[in-house]
């Protein structure tokens, strides 16, 4: 980075004019004592520098430079594969401010566990510094961040992930403003891992882990926790959304924001391609992010959204040229692949994978054994431009954002809930989301397919009291008839035989179209306790093979098992106290007694 003399004082080694920035990077070198520091301009040649550095000390490896040009695959330590929920703290001063959704640690005992660890942590390794935007680098609903880190991993993927560099650096200094990350992948010793967030002071802390979510920290750390904590003071809302846009026939596109908790299908729905007969009609989808969402707000009441990320870290297994072409083609080069595993001439292999080669080493560099289980970890992922994706939209570049028609609720739900129903109003629709459930994934350490309530997919995410959140997500209804309509979705109703009934993925297309249509005022639904439900007759269900059973398992509403759902649903709302609004209580109540008629 070229190093403007404006300032007398400026420290040799640090490029910038910012002297809260220049203080904190100083104080963390003092802390952590680095053999070097290196401050990041996303420049091309650094990063051929870095990469060339991992590739000599094995944290990276080439792949198959005919397959996969300039593609590389890294192996995290086995037992650092996911995000750790039980290590993830929210320090907020006030213990309730974190909320019954959150681990709490107060910032003093906070600060003082981290700085233990991080102390001279760094000894023998590079510091590097890395400022980054969250959105376009000249929209008013970015946000930027500095990321201290001992990863070279880290910095190579925050340069896919987010607009780093000499450009964010500048409108730091201009905005004198950013949240402070800080992290080490110390020992890697699972004993000695913890993710921490201070939202009063917007700074993250994080220590022993290399993982996503764990230490790209402008992602899940700044993008969700801190940003929702902000969002909440300053109006708007940060959000695990991916966002689309569905243009019809005539050319009029609608954006799309939906919410499915981690491993549930915002990657697979953010590209999805629509069916031979939709695109023949001149159906198109837009792919404008695929994880997080940033909205508030504009003059005309309408949410307008950002994709505050510049790439995609998603889920490798199951992406093929069947579920997912656009994920397949936006892999083909400049990509790189966490945890998956390996054929016989180097190409990268998952579960799901297009082709017939066989996988020979693992995700963890053993000869591949089957009775060792999967050949990818079925978290394994990818990190790649978004840019590269054949249905990304330059409309995911415009700084005013692009206005949101629909939010999209959803989960794994194998059983009761229908393919899709709507929400009457927004208060309503609050509901839908504050009462989601779904079946945990690979996403994060733990159990894998235990049913929980995860309101909004914001669950891990959530910087403060969900009570404080919910209320903050109807207070947009106050003087505002403009607001999205709200829509409930499940891909993953199985039927007796235990296999899903709808076959998903491209022909979720039919369910985004009911909803267009439903958005214009020009689809039937019929009216029960828990929202509009359409009738078979209502989507297009054309081409498919749907037996009768499925039909009915996917459109009918079952009141006796919504009574039931809806008493656990008021037990998890109990568990918010009176901090809860009491506006979501109502919307509850009126449920339990239409049920209930
Ligand atoms: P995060 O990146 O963890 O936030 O996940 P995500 O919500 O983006 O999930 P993603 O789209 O990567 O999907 C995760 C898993 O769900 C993959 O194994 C997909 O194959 C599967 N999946 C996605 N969409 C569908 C669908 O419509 N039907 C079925 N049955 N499975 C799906
Ligand atoms: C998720 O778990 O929801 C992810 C992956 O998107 S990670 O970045 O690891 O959080
Ligand atoms: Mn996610």
């Amino acid at each position: 980075m070229n190093a403007q003399a404006t300032n007398e004082a400026m420290d040799a080694s640090s490029p910038t004019t910012l002297a809260s920035l220049r203080d904190w990077v100083d104080q963390v070198a003092k802390l952590t004592t680095p053999d070097a520091v290196e401050w990041c301009d996303g420049s091309d040649a650094e990063n051929k520098k870095l990469i060339d550095r991992m590739l000599a000390d094995g944290t990276l490896q080439t792949l198959n430079e005919e397959t996969n040009p300039n593609s590389f695959l890294h192996r995290s330590d086995p037992s650092d594969v996911a995000r750790v929920e039980h290590l993830t703290f929210v320090c907020t001063t006030e213990e309730d401010d974190a909320g019954p959704n959150n681990h709490w640690m107060s910032p003093v005992d906070g600060h003082r566990k981290m700085d233990e660890l991080f102390k001279g942590c760094m000894k023998g390794r590079t510091m590097y510094v890395i400022p980054y935007c969250m959105g376009p680098i000249d929209s008013p609903l970015s946000r930027c961040g500095v990321e201290i880190t001992d990863s070279p991993y880290v910095v190579a993927n925050m340069r896919i992930m987010t607009r780093m560099g000499e450009q964010a650096l500048k409108r730091i200094e201009r905005e004198g403003k950013f949240v402070k990350g800080l992290h080490s992948i110390g020992e890697l010793d699972p004993n000695r891992r913890f993710i921490m967030h201070f939202p009063e002071e917007l700074s993250i802390k994080s220590y022993g882990s290399g993982y996503g979510g764990n230490a790209l920290l402008g992602k899940k750390c700044h993008a969700l926790r801190i940003a929702s904590h902000q969002a909440k003071s300053e109006g708007w809302l940060a959000e695990h959304m991916l966002i689309l846009g569905v243009e019809n026939p005539e050319g009029e596109t609608h954006y799309i924001a939906a919410a499915f908790p981690s491993a549930c299908g915002k990657t697979n729905l953010a590209m999805l391609i629509p069916p031979e007969s939709y695109r023949e009609a001149g159906w198109k989808i837009w792919t404008v992010g695929d994880d997080i969402c940033w909205m508030r707000p504009g003059a005309d009441g309408r949410l307008y959204a950002i994709n505050p990320e510049a790439g995609f870290f998603g889920v490798a297994p199951g992406t093929g040229s069947d579920s997912n072409p656009n994920a397949v083609k936006t892999l083909s080069r400049d990509a790189i692949f966490t945890n998956v595993a390996l054929t016989a001439d180097n190409q990268p292999w998952w579960e799901g994978i297009d082709g017939d080669a066989l996988p020979t080493v693992d995700w963890q560099g053993r000869l591949y054994d089957p009775t060792n289980g999967p050949a990818a970890h079925p978290n394994s992922r990818f990190t790649v431009s978004a840019k590269q994706c054949p249905s990304y939209t330059d409309e995911a570049e415009n700084p005013a954002g692009v206005p949101i028609s629909a939010i999209i609720f959803g989960g794994r739900r194998p059983s009761l809930v229908p393919l899709v129903f709507e929400a009457r109003d927004w208060n309503h629709g609050v509901l839908v989301g504050a009462s989601m459930g779904s079946e945990t994934t690979a996403a994060a350490t733990g159990a894998v397919g235990v049913m929980r309530r995860d309101p909004m997919a914001m669950k891990p995410f959530c910087g403060y009291n969900f009570a404080d959140y919910f209320g903050h997500w109807m207070s947009f209804a106050d003087d505002n008839d403009n607001l999205p309509k709200i829509y409930h979705v499940n891909w993953f109703r199985k039927g007796k035989d235990g296999k899903y009934v709808w076959p998903g993925f491209g022909e979720n297309m039919r369910v985004l179209e009911w909803i267009i249509d439903r958005v214009k005022g020009e689809a039937s639904a019929v009216e029960t306790p828990i929202g509009n439900l359409p009738s078979a007759e209502d989507l297009n269900l054309d081409g498919l093979a749907l037996s009768e059973d499925a039909v009915q398992t996917l459109f009918d509403f079952d009141r006796t098992g919504w009574a039931e759902e809806f008493k656990n649903i008021g037990s998890f709302l109990d568990e918010f106290g009176d901090r809860l609004t009491p506006k979501l209580r109502k919307e509850h109540a009126k449920i339990v007694d239409q049920l209930n008629d």
